[in-house]
């Protein structure tokens, strides 16, 4: 599978793709000095591991067969040890690199390849794109503030792309693909650069071609930390695996990552009911109990594991402990009062941040994360918790500040009895800095902070990460928020304007996301698609986008947690959130991950049926009908139906061959199909 040539360059050869790659290449300093250690050959047997050396350091590149299930493919890792005397800052590990013509056969070329872009924390895009798009940073601060790793800046430009932790090609005409992805993600961040020129894109519009590889790269980031004379660091595993099923070459990704850090993933994901969606940050102890009340009553048809009070409870961003005037029983006698409805109680917490007014960050200013020039570094700025100022991070690489995320999350969920713990902005524990211990990775800073909260909350506490790049998330959350936040709106052109189609607060874009992230559901966590809201008062969401949150929420498996004020929801309203748990449970498959930036079918496959969802995100009404048929079809196993059920309107539909007209939908509906196995 995999052979070094004495000429330098790697050979990945499958029977889909295959992949010639230049050697591993480290970026570093000594004494401030940048210098670099790419090497045109490497020494050592057939099959490896190969080395390469310089004054500084020595490179070890060894390569085996991916163990993972379903995945045929090669894993990769690189190791660097300081052979010279001084320590060296290191940069950039690249473990491949490749490009231009015979650099990578897939199909016929870029023309006909789609790319999986994958962003960097829960509310980051994910989507497949074509080589003509451009995918550039959004330009509004606060969404680049809140889905962006500063250090990965990407240009927009046609035909390049950076995904982040993974990525997979496909080609668009039917032949397989190609996944790129770290199969560790709690010592490094990672990228994968993937740019190529294509008609209609960077090339001249004549040219007829299939396109020019440019370049495709994958890299640990080690962020400039010290490393000793005579200490060796190894970057995380890259799997390199192709194969004629690009979304199933994700999933192996997904499961080969999930099992190499321990993933905790729950037998049911957790559901239960928030505040955040309905009571935003006004939200008070009556509203809660409100809800608690009003969850005894619905129990019958609508489950709720936890009750969640989200944001605005606290007195200052990081002083968690301090709860303000609109909760007067105080937060543990709360608790108490949830759990004694059979309930979990749950807490919303952002471990990481701290005001710059609030009590712990006046106490402690050496608890601060800060910049070269000794200046407090700041992760976003959120009007709703200081007008003047922008929030200040913990640096988690402090044994001082990991006692205090430990007291915090003992206190939170054993003292006062909150079992669920939702943490969010969680990426600024990752934010570049200058930290305490020069020898930790800004991932391996963050999954401090996070072991940190584990510690003090317990192992059976559910952790729900948020905000949180995906890497080190891994083997800490139980459950994981994959997309932005959702609004009582859908987001029309002006949001998708102001948010460059990307972050910020749009049902749109989170339920993309759902479908986009869904793969990573069971395999790395729970996904958590955000909260379901299926209210008549306090939204503008028409009734056909209730419908299509229900279903990419159930298809999907995920998360199923209300955020409306349920005594107020009308009874054929409460009847969809039941629909919405009545569809999860299935294993589910976003069939068409690569055909657009917007999936529109989803099967999903349970033990007595599988469900077929076909999502209309266009907005103008649109006559649709469904073909059964093609490769998925085959998967499943079912005999041909005559008839089938539609989960929303129980209308009995013929099936005409392979095709089932669906009829004309509302703008932004869904129709599922039930299918009895
Ligand atoms: C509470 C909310 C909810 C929600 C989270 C998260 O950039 N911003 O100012 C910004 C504000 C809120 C936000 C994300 C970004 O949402 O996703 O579920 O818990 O915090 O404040």
């Amino acid at each position: 599978m995999i052979a070094v040539g004495r000429d330098g360059a790697v050979d990945l050869g499958g029977e889909v793709a295959s992949l010639r790659a230049t050697l591993p290449r480290v970026t570093y300093r000594v004494a401030g000095r940048p210098a670099a250690l790419a090497p045109t050959r490497l020494d050592g047997p057939p099959d490896g591991p190969w080395t390469a050396e310089d004054a500084h350091l020595r490179i070890t590149l060894a390569a085996r067969p991916a163990a993972a299930p379903g995945v045929d493919g090669t894993v990769l890792r690189l190791s660097v040890t300081v052979v010279g005397d001084r320590p060296v800052r290191l940069d950039d590990a690249t473990l491949l690199a490749t490009g231009g013509p015979g650099g990578l056969r897939l199909g016929a070329g870029p023309a006909s390849w789609s790319l999986y872009r994958n962003g960097w924390n829960s509310w980051s895009n994910a989507r497949a794109f074509t080589f003509d798009e451009a995918d550039g940073d959004p330009w509004l601060f606060a969404i680049a503030d809140t889905t962006l790793d500063p250090e990965t800046p990407r240009r927009r430009e046609p035909g390049r792309f950076r995904s982040e932790l993974v990525t997979a090609l496909a080609d668009r005409e039917g032949s397989g693909g190609l996944v790129l992805g770290f199969v560790g993600g709690a010592r490094c961040l990672s990228v994968v650069d993937v740019a190529a020129e294509v008609p209609g894109g960077a090339l001249p519009h004549d040219d007829p071609g299939p396109g020019r590889l440019v370049e495709l790269s994958a890299t640990c980031r080690f962020d400039g930390t010290t490393v000793d004379p005579g200490a060796t660091t190894t970057t995380e595993d890259l799997l390199v695996a192709d194969g004629p099923d690009p979304v199933g070459l994700l999933e192996g990704w997904a499961a080969a990552l999930g099992a190499a850090q321990s993933a905790r993933v729950p037998a049911r994901p957790p559901h239960g009911w928030c505040s955040w969606y309905y009571h935003y940050a006004k939200v008070t102890e009556a509203d809660v109990r409100r809800a608690l009340a009003a969850a005894d009553g619905v129990a019958a048809d609508v489950p709720l594991g936890y009750v969640m009070v989200d944001d605005g409870h606290q007195q200052a961003i990081g002083d968690w402990l301090a709860t303000n005037h609109k909760f007067p029983s105080g937060m543990a006698a709360l608790a108490a009062d949830i759990r004694a409805t059979g309930r979990d109680a749950g807490i919303w917490i952002a471990p990481f941040l701290v005001d710059p007014d609030s009590d712990v960050a006046r106490a402690h200013p050496d608890w601060l994360l800060r910049d070269e020039a000794g200046e407090p570094v700041t992760a976003l700025w959120n009007q709703i918790w200081n007008l003047r100022k922008r929030q200040q991070v913990l640096d988690c690489t402090r044994p001082d500040v990991v006692a205090h995320l430990e007291e915090v999350a003992r206190t939170l969920a054993r003292d006062w009895g909150y079992r669920v713990l939702k943490l969010d902005f969680c990426f600024a524990a990752a934010l570049p800095g200058v930290r305490h211990d020069p020898g930790r990775t800004r991932a391996q800073a963050l999954r401090a902070g996070l072991d940190a909260v584990r510690r003090g909350a317990g192992d059976d506490a559910v952790l729900i990460g948020c905000g949180l790049p995906l890497g080190p998330a891994v083997g800490v959350v139980d459950a994981m928020r994959i997309g932005t936040d959702v609004a009582p709106a859908w987001g029309g052109k002006v949001t998708r304007w102001a948010f460059s189609d990307q972050g910020g607060i749009s049902t749109r874009i989170a339920m993309r996301n759902t479908l986009t992230r869904a793969f990573l559901h069971g395999h790395l966590w729970s996904n958590d698609p955000d909260c379901v809201m299926v209210r008549t008062d306090r939204t503008r969401l028409t009734e056909a986008e209730v419908r299509f949150l229900v279903a990419a929420v159930g298809l999907t498996d995920g998360m199923v947690v209300s955020s409306d004020r349920l005594d107020k929801v009308p009874p054929e309203r409460l009847d969809l959130l039941r629909l919405c748990h009545e569809l999860s449970g299935g294993r589910c498959r976003v069939v068409d991950l690569f055909a657009g930036p917007e999936p529109e079918t989803v099967v999903s496959v349970k033990a007595d049926e599988v469900l077929w969802g076909r999502f209309h995100w266009g907005d103008a009404p649109t006559a649709v009908s469904v073909d059964l048929d093609g490769p998925h079809w085959d998967g499943l196993g079912l005999a041909r139906p005559t008839q089938v059920v539609e989960a929303f309107t129980g209308a009995t539909l013929p099936v005409d061959g392979t095709r089932v007209d669906l009829g004309v939908l509302d703008p932004h509906d869904v129709r599922v199909l039930r299918l009895p196995r």
